[in-house]
């Protein structure tokens, strides 16, 4: 046995050896190469290195992983999204849940004619917080309360999507910049919605729209991966308005391909933490007779290149 090899070797006192399992997704939940599935992690105890090193490797390998049968507290949720960098507060404050500013409640419940949370988060394809200087590494959502049918999310893989465009379309968007706007889609949001809040000058003020590249390079993997979205993208830079919006739709249309496509149907406990930088993800819907809550927490990732 070589050296390295008798140092890689754990010691007979060593702790056991982690329970986690990381399983990839295959056949029959979409047509995409993308998602893997962790079993037996156990966040009532604090998170070995190792375990973490082996979380964040399948991260960036799968894009998407689907933690099964978590039992955390919001505080838990918390604390482990913060091993992975600063957490993002969301603009709709009034959607944070009491007590924990850095989660989001994602549902379409109301109480007292009111609603609890954010009701149509992901109408749009999107990467999470795209419009901010520095847009969100990853997001973990967290099932509190799924209904008996619908309600599933889908995540469409930007790297088999840059990879899959024609060599003249890569040519072409190579050095392009495009704007993002929390705005962009609002005002139809709220038309379709009206329980959605109407934003406050203070609120708008802390949304302010961002350029980033058309295509951007992951920084710890180094791929490529498309990055504009129909919910926060506005134009192209430096295009006429006719010729950024017909290159926009064409780009929209072929990043969710179905051939890109992983569908979560979410089970009682699943938590899901996705790459934003790698995935766009969307909302296909729940009927509004049934009931749905999930808690986002969202990790700040860097500046765009
Ligand atoms: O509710 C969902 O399935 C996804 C909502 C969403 O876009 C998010 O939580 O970031
Ligand atoms: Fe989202």
């Amino acid at each position: 046995m070589s050296l390295s090899a008798a140092l890689d070797r754990p010691a007979a006192t060593a702790v056991p050896t982690s329970p986690i399992e990381i399983r990839p997704l295959t056949a029959g939940q979409g047509r995409g190469r993308l998602g893997a599935e962790v079993l037996g992690l156990d966040l009532s105890r604090p998170l070995s290195d190792s375990d973490f090193r082996r979380i964040h490797q399948a991260h960036l390998d799968h894009h998407v992983l689907v933690f099964r049968d978590l039992r955390i507290t919001p505080a838990q949720q918390v604390e482990f999204s913060r091993r992975f960098g600063p957490l993002q507060i969301h603009v709709l404050h009034q959607f944070a849940l009491a007590g924990h500013p850095e989660i989001l409640i994602v549902s379409n419940i109301k109480e007292n004619g009111q609603p609890i949370g954010l009701g149509d988060a992901g109408h749009y394809w999107h990467s999470d917080l795209s419009y901010v200087e520095k847009p969100s590494l990853g997001s973990m959502l967290h099932a509190q309360e799924l209904p008996a049918e619908g309600g599933d999310t889908l995540f469409a893989d930007q790297h088999a999507a840059y990879d899959a465009l024609p060599e003249k379309t890569k040519q072409r968007i190579a050095h392009l910049r495009a704007e993002h706007s929390y705005l962009c889609k609002y005002e139809e949001l709220r038309a379709r919605s009206p329980w959605r809040p109407k934003l406050t000058p203070e609120q708008i003020a802390k949304v302010p729209p961002h350029v980033h590249p058309v295509v951007r390079t992951h920084p710890e993997t180094g791929r490529k991966a498309l990055f504009v979205s129909e919910h926060f993208t506005t134009r192209i830079v430096g295009l006429p308005e006719d010729e950024s919006r017909a290159l926009l739709d064409e780009l929209f249309a072929h990043s969710t391909r179905d051939e890109f496509v992983y569908r979560h149907r979410w089970q009682a406990h699943d938590m899901v933490f996705w790459d934003n930088r790698s995935v766009m993800h969307l909302a296909a819907g729940t009927p509004e007779h049934l009931r749905r809550k999930l808690y986002r927490s969202t990790i700040e990732g860097d500046a765009v290149f």
